[in-house]
């Protein structure tokens, strides 16, 4: 076989094992619902103009991780680490370039503008007076209002949109639906693929409907890889997009070749390399001629290492929609 061939058939099988994920995967119960919201946050912003007047620009943020369900009916399922700092983070960085933002995020984590809340915000930033009124704690007032009033802002002037999923079927489906809705937006849309996605799972048509039982002594359980989507998100769903995606590695030895990697097998414009200890002070950004290191520095008001690592990403989609701009005027 040779060269040409084998690349048609290497290209044949990723086809037919996507499509077959997406055939085999439970259908997500509110399509309809997220179309909708899509279609209108979309429309939305597409003829919107950004900053310096130029048009909108769109980023689609992953955040979170995703779960494999190991039952039907689910009681457990794998789960990947993700807090959804990063991604909650990158948003609110984001929306502050003029960026509108599809958050597509693991319900229960991190959120855009909540970061300087407590953890259980319902019931630590709230009092009781009478038994009957409620009103917010003195000790965080400031936050609270802070949170409501920027959250408000982004979602009503049309800078935010939330989708939340949990399992690897779900987080799939809808990076498809966003992928594919975005098209109109040529070089204008970006991906930041910040979600920690599972690489193995259970195939639906395989998995245990009932909880599985523990009476039946050890569990052996054979996982099936998850398709690399990558590659068909650079080819099919949304080739002229900027596509960032994420590479975490817990040893520094091995990070930054894999990120290289990445960027080549992928085709990605850039990747953002990070180590699983160090990950909230420094990230290095890997693109085809240089690697960046991207630092947060307390001392110099630099709270965030997402602040100059959005900064650095906004200049270099400039560059590429300048680059690719004929095709969307
Ligand atoms: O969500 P978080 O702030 O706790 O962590 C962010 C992160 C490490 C999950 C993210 O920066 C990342 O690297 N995501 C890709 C993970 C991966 O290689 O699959």
């Amino acid at each position: 076989m040779d060269l040409e061939s084998t690349l048609e058939a290497t290209q044949t099988n990723i086809n037919w094992e996507i499509e077959s994920f997406f055939k085999s995967a439970p259908p997500l119960r509110n399509s309809a619902d997220i179309s909708e919201k899509l279609e209108n946050f979309i429309k939305r912003n597409e003829m919107a103009s950004g900053n310096g007047g130029a048009r909108r620009r769109v980023v689609c943020v992953t955040s979170g991780g995703t779960t494999v369900p190991l039952e039907q009916r689910c009681v457990r399922y794998i789960d990947n680490f993700s807090s959804g700092h990063r991604g909650a983070t990158s948003t609110e960085y984001f929306v502050k370039a003029g960026y509108a933002v599809i958050f597509l995020h693991r319900r229960g984590t991190f959120q855009p503008f909540c970061r300087s809340l407590p953890d259980d915000p319902l019931l630590e930033c709230f009092e009781s007076i009478d038994g009957t009124n409620i009103k917010v704690h003195k000790l965080y007032s400031e936050a609270v209002e802070r949170a409501i009033a920027e959250h408000h802002s982004a979602v009503k002037k049309g800078f935010l949109l939330k989708l939340p999923f949990t399992t690897i079927f779900e987080y799939l489906q809808m990076l498809r639906m966003i992928a594919l809705s975005t098209s109109n937006l040529g070089p204008n849309a970006m991906f930041y693929l910040a979600a920690a996605v599972s690489d193995f799972y259970v195939p639906w048509q395989s998995m245990a409907e009932h909880k599985i039982q523990s009476a039946s002594g050890p569990l052996n359980m054979q996982l099936a890889q998850v398709p690399k989507m990558l590659p068909v998100l650079r080819q099919q769903w949304a080739p002229k997009a900027f596509l960032i995606s994420f590479k975490l590695e817990t040893d520094s030895k091995i990070l930054l070749k894999k990120a290289v990697a990445a960027l080549e097998k992928y085709k990605m414009d850039m990747v953002v390399a990070n180590e699983l200890l160090t990950r909230k002070e420094e990230v290095v950004v890997v693109t085809s001629s240089e690697n960046i290191t991207v630092r947060r520095d307390k001392n110099a008001g630099v709270d965030d290492v997402e602040d100059p690592l959005i900064q650095l990403l906004v200049e270099r989609h400039s560059t590429h929609i300048n680059t690719n701009s004929s095709s969307v005027l």
